[in-house]
């Protein structure tokens, strides 16, 4: 039987271009010279398509895919997809959620600690020589038995709640909707929660829904003694307020893994000692990526066997 043509929108790991090649015949629209003549020419040749969170998925781009039904996307967030306008065309769109809740929940859980123990910034002061010349860096902060808020209680931000219970915190919470089935408490009021919990971590989806959620008065709220954990959307923040209170340590420490505008991390933060920064990790350890992409390939495989 010949395989299925599939049209791949955007770059990919190697393991998953392969794993799709063994199956479908694939076109990477990526390397075409001519995007846009090569899809008004063969776009009616593909039912599915391939894209990821990084690459996305834009309503000018499902105009131009005629004959699609079925998108799978690479990565759990869908804020870079168009999901809407795509089910309104007849589209299908697919993500891989759940296989990335333990890497993501670890690492809200190392930049946790790394900020409150100022793990980066004591590296530097070894690698400087300031301890060798007698120099004393100053006390961390601990976690065991500090109030711990998740702004999101969804799939990864569950498995961040168990974690921090065997870290001996506190959990609470803050979502639209009080879930029936936690032992946490939840507040309805994210200032109110804030001010009552020496961390705050983002956990909820980005897009317009939740552009600005943690605003200037809640990042204030968490204080100077406080610490602000990102592994959710740069979005999700008000990042300009972020590196004002940083920058003035109204707001104590922050873990960083996500930012407004993605490669590019505010240039201020390079310079402070009090934030952490990663660039979009949470998901990409070898383990997690490979379980990812198997399941970009059985959402298309289950698709095709009208699962
Ligand atoms: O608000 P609810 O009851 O729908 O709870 C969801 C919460 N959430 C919000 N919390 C506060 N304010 C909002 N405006 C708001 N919108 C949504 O976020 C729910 O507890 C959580 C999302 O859970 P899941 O849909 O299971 O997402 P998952 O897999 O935990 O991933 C969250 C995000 C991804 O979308 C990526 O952006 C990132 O983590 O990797």
């Amino acid at each position: 039987m010949p395989k299925q043509p599939l049209l791949i929108l955007g770059p990919l790991m190697p393991y998953l271009i392969e794993e799709l090649g063994k199956k479908y015949e694939i076109e990477k629209l990526y390397e075409e010279k001519d995007a846009l003549g090569f899809l008004q020419a063969n776009a009616g040749r593909f039912e599915a398509a391939v894209t990821s969170t990084f690459t996305g998925l834009k309503a000018d781009m499902i105009d131009l895919l005629t004959a699609v039904k079925i998108v799978s996307s690479f990565g759990v967030g869908t804020d870079s997809l168009d999901v809407a306008y795509a089910n309104k065309k007849g589209i299908k769109i697919a993500n891989t959620p759940d296989v990335l809740n333990e890497d993501t929940a670890n690492m809200a859980i190392t930049l946790l600690l790394a900020s409150t123990r100022d793990i980066v910034a004591n590296d530097r002061f070894v690698r400087e020589g300031r301890w060798a010349k007698g120099e004393a860096a100053p006390l961390a902060l601990g976690i065991e038995g500090k109030k711990v808020g998740l702004v999101g209680l969804g799939r990864i931000g569950s498995v961040i709640a168990d974690k921090l219970l065997a870290f001996g915190c506190e959990v609470v919470y803050h979502t639209r909707n009080k879930k029936p089935d936690v032992p946490f408490r939840h507040y309805e009021n994210l200032v109110e929660m804030a001010g009552d919990c020496a961390a705050l971590i983002a956990i909820l989806p980005g897009g317009d829904a939740t552009q600005g959620v943690i605003s200037r008065e809640v990042l204030q709220a968490i204080g100077p003694q406080g610490t602000f954990i990102n592994v959710a959307r740069g979005t999700v923040v008000d990042e300009v307020a972020l590196v004002e209170l940083l920058k003035s340590k109204k707001l104590g420490r922050a873990g960083l893994d996500v930012f407004v505008d993605e490669p590019n991390a505010p240039t201020e933060l390079f310079a402070l000692d009090n934030v952490v920064l990663q660039p979009h990790m949470g998901s990409a350890t070898v383990e997690t990526r490979k379980a990812m992409a198997d399941r970009v390939v059985s959402n298309l495989d289950n698709y095709f066997a009208a699962k």
